[in-house]
């Protein structure tokens, strides 16, 4: 297939990229680097050294023959650009990782919610619009995430997308409908994630868009069997306080003696996937399009569910390590339960990565090798979920 590959420079679009080339794809990657220039702007950098997406792509052809396109290109603000490109080009499938994808960023100032919505909300709808304008038969296969659903399930496991419910019919008897699962967002990003879910629907059921959107739990891990292939084919790997995600950040401060900072009692549940699986699932969901004028196809792409205060002993308990409590800078609830339905992807063949088999392998091999890169002061989380801490945050950068 001919693949395009919206955000193909980041955490799971770079591990993507290599995944299905490696399987005989043409893929281009469209990126506009910004993921880099928000390192510089927080004065953080990867854990794991990263080369720049052009020798990346060298090191690549000299591994393996294959060639990788590249185009810098900001979707969400150059649109004219984006659609050129995209008639040149005329993927047969478009993989869209391409957004601003973390919550306390998102929620640091009123410049940095703006940035969020303009960029997340423009993209997708610059990819939807585009596709029809140019009409291509693209299947179009979106990042979403878990989040869209909310943590608060009342006892109940979350379906995958869609909720079935008991309505009255004209006749005023009972009858079952089919809806879209309530969002229930808990930070502007995850709000924007939302946002993209209604602009799928439209286009599914006006435009008749094949669209799969994989509701994506909090990825782990660092490296897939294709990033191993060379060191400068290093995937990215966060641990800041604003983009590094709990279990990645577990992982880091374990390997320094950093205590495992949980924020509040640690009770929030959350699904999780590692990089491995992630890559698999998006090249299952690739493999297995919907039908044009069907509804939008949605998939839970997620492995485990955990506590985070849970994950923080499992680490502890591997390596030794201290675990704090530290008063939790988002607004979310103390406690939740989690239970998601994710049969599709297991019934399409996904192996899913144990916890046990994958974490200490990431402490040894990445947070310790690369534990002299790790800037501690860049460790705790300062953005947090109220104006006033936005406030203080943007006089003291
Ligand atoms: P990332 O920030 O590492 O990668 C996103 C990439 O998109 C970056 O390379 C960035 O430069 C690019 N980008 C952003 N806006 C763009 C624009 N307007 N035009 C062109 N390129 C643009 O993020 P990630 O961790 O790889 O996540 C990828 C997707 O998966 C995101 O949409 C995210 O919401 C979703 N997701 C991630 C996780 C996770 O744990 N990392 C979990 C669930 C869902
Ligand atoms: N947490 C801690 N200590 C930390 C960091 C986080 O206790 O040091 C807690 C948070 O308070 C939260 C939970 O861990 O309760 C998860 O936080 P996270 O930063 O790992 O994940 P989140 O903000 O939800 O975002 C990440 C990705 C996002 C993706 C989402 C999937 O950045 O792109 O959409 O995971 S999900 O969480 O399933 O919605």
């Amino acid at each position: 297939m001919r693949i395009a590959v919206l955000g193909g420079d980041g955490f799971v679009g770079w591990p993507t990229t290599l995944h299905l080339s490696a399987r005989g794809h043409d893929i281009h990657i469209v990126d506009n680097l910004s993921r880099r220039w928000i390192d510089a702007e927080l004065g953080v950098q990867s854990l794991t050294p990263m080369d720049s997406i052009q020798e990346r792509i060298r090191i690549w052809k000299e591994q393996t023959g294959r060639q990788l396109g590249f185009q810098l290109i900001d979707i969400a603000s150059e649109y004219e650009r984006f659609k050129i490109w995209l008639a040149e080009f005329r993927p047969e499938a478009i993989v869209h990782f391409a957004e601003q994808r973390a919550a306390p960023y998102s929620m640091k100032t009123d410049r940095h919610k703006g940035y969020t919505v303009n960029n997340n909300v423009n993209a997708t709808h610059n990819v939807l619009n585009a596709i029809t304008a140019l009409k291509l038969d693209a299947h179009l296969v979106h990042l979403g995430t878990m989040g869209v659903y909310g943590y608060d399930t009342m006892g109940a496991a979350i379906p995958e997308g869609y909720l079935k419910v008991g309505v009255l019919d004209a006749e005023g008897q009972p009858a079952e409908k089919e809806i879209l699962y309530p969002a229930n967002p808990g930070s502007i990003y995850h709000m924007t994630k939302c946002l993209d879910q209604l602009l799928f629907q439209f286009y599914a059921k006006n435009d008749k868009l094949r669209i799969t959107d994989l509701h994506q739990g909090i990825v782990w891990g660092t490296n897939t069997e294709e990033t191993k292939r060379h060191p400068q084919l290093v995937n990215r790997f966060d641990y800041d306080g604003d983009y590094g995600t709990v279990l990645n950040r577990f992982l880091v401060q374990a390997a320094i003696n950093y205590p495992l900072t949980v924020h509040g009692q640690g009770g929030q549940t959350r699904a999780f996937i590692h990089i491995q699986d992630s890559v698999r699932c998006i090249e299952i969901a690739l493999n297995n399009p919907p039908t044009a004028g069907g509804r939008v196809q949605i998939f839970n792409q997620m492995t485990e569910s955990h506590r985070v205060r849970d994950l923080a002993a499992i680490v502890a308990g591997m390596v030794g390590g201290e675990v704090v409590h530290l008063p939790n800078p988002r607004n979310e609830a103390e406690e939740n339960d989690l239970v998601v339905r994710n049969e599709q992807f297991l019934r399409l063949g996904l192996e899913p990565t144990t916890l046990e088999a994958g974490l200490l392998a990431e402490i040894v091999d990445v947070a310790r090798r690369f534990a002299h890169r790790i800037d501690r002061a860049r460790i705790p989380c300062v953005s947090g979920w109220t104006a006033e801490r936005s406030l203080l945050l943007d006089r003291d950068p």
